[in-house]
C-alpha cells in the first residue's frame, strides 16, 4: 500500500508510482541528486506500507530512508537537502513522529540529508548501513515496538517544479516481521 497525498511543484517521478519507491534505491552518492525519486511537492506527503510485513525493534536501526541528497560543489558542509519528517504507525491513523531538528548542524531526526550510496545497479545494498548511505531510524527512540507504515511528509518546500519537495527513491526495512 501506497498513499500520496502531492504538495504543489512535486511530482517528478509519480508516472511510475508507486514502483518507484519500491525495490532498491538508485543512489547518485555525493556528486548528484539521484533521479529514481517521487518528488513530494511543497508540503506533500506519502505513506508506505510493505505489503502486509511490519517493521519490529530489533537492535540499532530498524529502517533506512532514501531520498537524494548531495554535496553541492562537492563541499560536505553544503548538503543540497529537502529534509522530511517521518512517522510511523500500526494503524495507518495513529502516528508516532520522529522529532526533526530541521535548523540544527547537521540536522538530526530528519530524512533526507545524509547520501545515498546503495544502487540496485552497481550491487550496494540498502540493507547494511555501514555502505548504504540514507538517513536511518530506530523504533526504540520512540519506545515503538512495531510499525506497519511509514509516513514522511516534506518540510522545506524547495526546489522548482516538478522537483519540489522531498525526493523519496526507496525505504529499506532492517528489521522486517513477515506474516
Ligand atoms: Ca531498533
Ligand atoms: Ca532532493
Amino acid at each position: 500500500m501506497a498513499a500520496f497525498d502531492p504538495g504543489d511543484d512535486g511530482g517528478f517521478g509519480s508516472d511510475r508510482f508507486p514502483e518507484i519507491v519500491y525495490g532498491e534505491p538508485l543512489g547518485s552518492g555525493t556528486t548528484s541528486g539521484g533521479l529514481d525519486v517521487l518528488s513530494l511537492g511543497r508540503g506533500g506527503s506519502i505513506v508506505l506500507g510493505f505489503g502486509g510485513n511490519t517493521i519490529v525493534d530489533g537492535e540499532g536501526p530498524d529502517f533506512v530512508v532514501f531520498e537524494n541528497p548531495f554535496f553541492a560543489a562537492g563541499d560536505p558542509n553544503n548538503v543540497y537537502a529537502e529534509l522530511g519528517e517521518v512517522s510511523v504507525s500500526m494503524d495507518g491513523e495513529s502516528w508516532s513522529v520522529f522529532p526533526c531538528a530541521e535548523d540544527a548542524e547537521p540536522p538530526a531526526g530528519c530524512a533526507g540529508f545524509s547520501p545515498v550510496f546503495a544502487n540496485g545497479d552497481l550491487g550496494i545494498s540498502s540493507l547494511d548501513p555501514a555502505v548504504s548511505g540514507g538517513d536511518a531510524f530506530d523504533l526504540a527512540e520512540l519506545g515503538v515496538s512495531e510499525a506497519r507504515f511509514v509516513r514522511i511528509r516534506d518540510l522545506q518546500g524547495i526546489g522548482a517544479e516538478p522537483n519540489a519537495g522531498f525526493d523519496l527513491d526507496a525505504i529499506s526495512v532492517l528489521h522486517a516481521k513477515v506474516p
